[in-house]
């Protein structure tokens, strides 16, 4: 259980054994803004009933950094009370409904937390989920309380010509009478019921894309995407990226737009990515903005996925939300799962598909495997949380999405579009729990194993840790039958009670020696049927045996990665360069050189010579690399994806002790080696990879680009060894002739991040030529603060770029770009012997504590994995989280994360 430290001031846990039902429901909603950045004024009145399944109780409604003025009930003053930050009214009717009027100010020039109502850029702008509302007004703050919302604003004209909010457009116009001159209103009704997290407004000077679409049902919407003017040639591919995600949720789920009007409105001051208010999405710029000149290709297909998020969010999350938050994977992983299949549905290649998926595992292996393996690890349904930000995490959404796949995979695709069905006719216009989803799909479905298997299944929400699948195989060749037996085990966390083995989909492939894929025939079942087959595991320990198996097969096992478990399987280097070369499978074809070369990598750090200079990969190894490289028909993308070694941080994962330096070492010997071993390969690579036609951010050519600017770094790499100039050289030429973002960084990148002297000219360059967009400044921040270290320079570098003209922490972006690229994505420039970089964290966490709490303990997450690093590191890092830990005065946020990270 977490404790509290000494001598701070005490913070509720909450738990979600504790939840009861609203003592009452607020059923409509009337607001009334007058916005003003100094002192805005609120009036909301509402009509709120008691919730008669509820003992009689007092209304205590929340409420955070709010001026009151007046509460009237029925129109009547009353009495009332505040206790902490909540209206308490205890003198209500006791019967029927009732009019609450309840008068607040706040000053969103103030609100540096971002949360509630803020102001960006002289607009104003909303966040309110998770707990936001409770900024703008006093409200029942929570998911399960939904309302009818009518909302009007008024504002300067001149200053805030747009004025937007959740639903219809009903009314607008200017004000009349006395002192408001100048002054213009509107009004929006929003159809649907909504729990105030969902609630939004906008107002400002901006301008929009529309677009007018009629539905498959023939009805017609019109689609804003609104954004400051002279962004405007930077919404097509957002517009487009909208489009294709009502056709697509139509199409796949038949799920259609219930809106008349869908906006999308762009902030460069945002907390996170973007926010699914129900018809009115505030998204960060970074999420909508893009032209070629300015965004790479990884950017386009980010706006994609998260425009498809968002809108998904509409049915699964919005139309069907939660009951409380410790049910946010309900509507986040349901919802990662809908946009990771709407981005693979788009792919018109099979092996664009297969890209997208290891991309998205590769995510999941990184970031979300050491969170559960850390102080912050938490099931995919929480048990209980000091701040509910701090679990907007990678188990709620992405593996919270692998668990919604699982599901899929053992209903398969056409049974859990069923379920789906199934979901939304039973709880559309409710909020409800995990369970309530995961019985739908199972209904649906009566004759699956999901169904069969169900309170089992469901440990996957309750139980947190990464299982291990540890798996053996034995081949009888009188027999002619192969056996493979798997044990499956998971460390429980401090406190966890149960600790049951989990139901896992296990697609298992028989690959020959020679590479054949062979027909499968489990024992005891009908005839082969294909090359794939499900194994659906539920024991500790389970064995399946496949007959009229001819020769001693290579076992594929985990195809697809078809549940989120670590592998462990003693592959020969032969096994794994037959899968490497032959698998049907692409994913554990990317594995196989996964394994290779982690195997290579881990050989390397555990072994006692010195690895400088020395020889540090084989033969065959590089063989294989090359014939992947080379190979005729497999796709740029899977190669780059093949090419790249496994990160600093997924490497340190597997190991019981990190040295950062020793893994950074390792690892950039390898790339080197690499980089030399294969210049005739990558010098090849480049010249027939460059040509890609007009530019165009689909996956072939996003593919053939990211294959050339891999060859272009691995070029200079091999230079830096030699001494040679003329790759640097053509790096800076095709850095400047570039005509798309991406070929651009990719060859910024490949000078800064070799080291060549030529990297200050052209950043020098780049920042003159687009000191006028942020997000593209953002990049050239990040790319230094995040460039490879050689000898220490880059926390100096840091530090001089935080006194830049440009920089700013208040803007998270910004902050993210330079503190976080350091942090939290350069282990080997952060974790320095000398503990400047630890140092430099704590008070970078504290400073932006003061101001932004959500955005510092996401830095503050930086130090997660402190107790497996080896000394100095390990006594270092825990002075700096001790050293946060006594501040007085630090959010719940921060010092969630930190009591956790100091907790035995
Ligand atoms: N639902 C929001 C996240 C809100 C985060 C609040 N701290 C975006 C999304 O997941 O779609
Ligand atoms: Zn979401």
């Amino acid at each position: 259980m977490l404790q509290l430290l000494d001598g701070q001031s005490p913070s509720t846990m909450i738990h979600r054994g504790d939840y009861t039902a609203p003592a009452f429901w607020i059923d409509t909603v009337h607001l009334t803004f007058d916005l003003d950045p100094a002192k805005t004024r609120v009036l909301n009145k509402m009509t709120l009933r008691r919730n008669p399944d509820v003992p009689a109780q007092a209304l205590k409604l929340d409420g955070e950094e709010l001026n009151l003025a007046r509460v009237l009930v029925n129109g009547q003053g009353t009495s009332f009370k505040l206790e902490g930050s909540r209206l308490v009214l205890e003198n209500l009717p006791a019967e029927g409904s009732f009019d609450l009027e309840i008068f607040t100010t706040c000053a969103p020039i103030k609100n540096t937390k971002l949360m509630g109502l803020y102001v960006s850029n002289d607009s104003f702008f909303t966040q309110c989920e998770a707990e936001g509302f409770r900024r703008i007004t006093y409200f029942l703050d929570r998911p399960d309380v939904m309302a009818n919302y009518t909302v009007t604003l008024r504002a300067d004209k001149a200053k805030y010509p747009v004025l937007l909010s959740n639903g219809n457009l009903v009314d607008s116009g200017a004000m009349e009478g006395t002192g408001n001159e100048g002054r213009h209103f509107a009004t929006w009704v929003d159809p649907h019921k909504k729990p105030s997290y969902l609630f939004a407004l906008v107002a400002g000077q901006l301008v929009c894309r529309e677009q007018r679409i009629t539905s498959r049902g023939g009805k017609d919407h019109l689609l804003q995407i609104y954004v400051r003017q002279g962004d405007m040639d930077k919404t097509e591919h957002a517009m487009n990226s909208l489009m294709a995600s009502v056709v697509w949720d139509e199409a796949r789920f038949g799920l259609p737009l219930d809106l008349e009007r869908f906006m999308i409105v762009a902030t460069s001051d945002f907390n996170m990515g973007a926010m699914e208010n129900k018809g009115l999405n505030i998204f960060n710029t970074k999420y909508v903005l893009a032209s070629q000149a300015t965004a790479t290709d990884a950017d386009f297909s980010n706006i994609e996925s998260v425009v498809g998020h968002e809108y998904f969010h509409n049915w699964s999350g919005n139309r069907v939300t939660c009951r409380d938050w410790f049910q946010l994977s309900l509507k986040e992983g349901l919802t990662v799962f809908r946009d990771q299949e709407f981005s693979q549905d788009l792919c018109r290649e099979a092996s664009a598909r297969a890209v997208k998926r290891i991309e998205d595992v590769r995510v999941l292996r990184t970031a979300q495997f050491p969170e559960d393996a850390g102080p912050m690890a938490h099931p995919v349904r929480p048990d209980s949380y000091l701040e509910i930000s701090n679990f907007y995490t990678v188990t709620i959404y992405e593996k919270g999405a692998e668990v919604v796949r699982m599901m899929q995979t053992l209903v398969g695709r056409d049974g859990f579009a069923k379920g789906m069905t199934l979901y939304f006719e039973r709880h559309d216009g409710q909020a409800v729990t995990c369970d309530d989803f995961a019985q739908a799909i199972a209904d649906a479905n009566p004759t699956s194993e999901l169904a069969r298997l169900l309170p089992q299944f469901k440990h996957w929400y309750s139980q947190a840790g990464t299982p291990h699948l540890k798996g053996a195989g034995q081949y009888d060749a009188q027999a002619r039958t192969y056996t493979l037996s798997f044990e499956q085990s998971c460390a429980a966390l401090p406190g966890q009670t149960a600790n049951e083995p989990f139901v896992l989909p296990v697609s298992i492939g028989l690959v020959s020696a020679l590479g054949d894929a062979q027909p499968m025939q489990a024992q005891g079942q009908e005839a082969a049927s294909g090359t794939s087959h499900l194994f659906v595991m539920t024991q500790a320990n389970e064995s399946i045996t496949f007959v009229n198996v001819d020769e001693e097969p290579v076992p594929s096992i985990l195809r697809g990665f078809s549940a989120p478990v670590v592998l462990d399987f003693e592959y020969t280097d032969g096994q794994l360069i037959t899968l490497l070369a032959n698998d049907p499978d692409p994913f554990n074809r990317w594995e196989a050189a996964q394994r290779l070369s982690l195997r290579n990598a881990i050989e390397l750090i555990v072994a006692p010579a010195d690895i400088t200079g020395a020889k540090a990969i084989n033969d065959a190894y590089i063989d294989a690399m090359r014939h992947v490289l080379r190979h005729p028909t497999l796709d740029a993308a899977f190669k780059e994806l093949v090419l790249t070694l496994p990160s600093e941080t997924y490497i340190a994962e597997q190991l019981a002790v990190v040295d950062p330096q020793r893994i950074h070492a390792v690892r950039e010997s390898m790339r080197t080696q690499l980089a030399v071993a294969l210049a005739d390969d990558w010098q090849w690579a480049l010249e027939t990879h460059s040509a890609n036609g007009a530019y165009q951010p689909d996956p072939v050519s996003s593919g053939r680009r990211a294959l050339a600017g891999m060859a272009l770094t691995n070029l200079c790499l091999a230079a830096r060894e030699s001494g040679d100039a003329t790759w640097p050289g053509q790096a800076l030429q095709r850095f400047k002739d570039a005509d798309n973002m991406t070929n651009r960084a990719n060859a910024l990148h490949a000078l800064v991040n070799t080291g060549h002297e030529l990297a200050a000219p052209a950043l020098a360059r780049f920042h003159a030529f687009f000191k006028n967009e942020e997000l593209v400044l953002d990049k050239w921040f990040a790319m230094q603060a995040g460039a490879c270290d050689r000898g220490g320079q880059i926390l100096p570098a840091v530090r001089q770029l935080m006194k830049h003209a440009d920089f700013s922490m208040r803007n998270p972006n910004r902050a993210r770009s330079v503190i976080f690229s350091y942090c939290n994505a350069n282990p080997a420039a952060f974790h320095r012997a000398d503990a400047a970089g630890y140092q430099f964290w704590s008070d970078r966490v504290i400073e932006l504590d003061a101001t932004n709490p959500q955005v510092a303990a996401r830095l503050a997450r930086a130090l997660d994995r402190w107790k497996r690093l080896a000394e100095p590191y390990r006594s270092a890092a825990r002075e700096a989280i001790e050293r946060v830990a006594a501040k007085t005065n630090l959010s719940n946020d921060v010092r969630e994360v930190i009591t956790r990270a100091l907790a035995d």
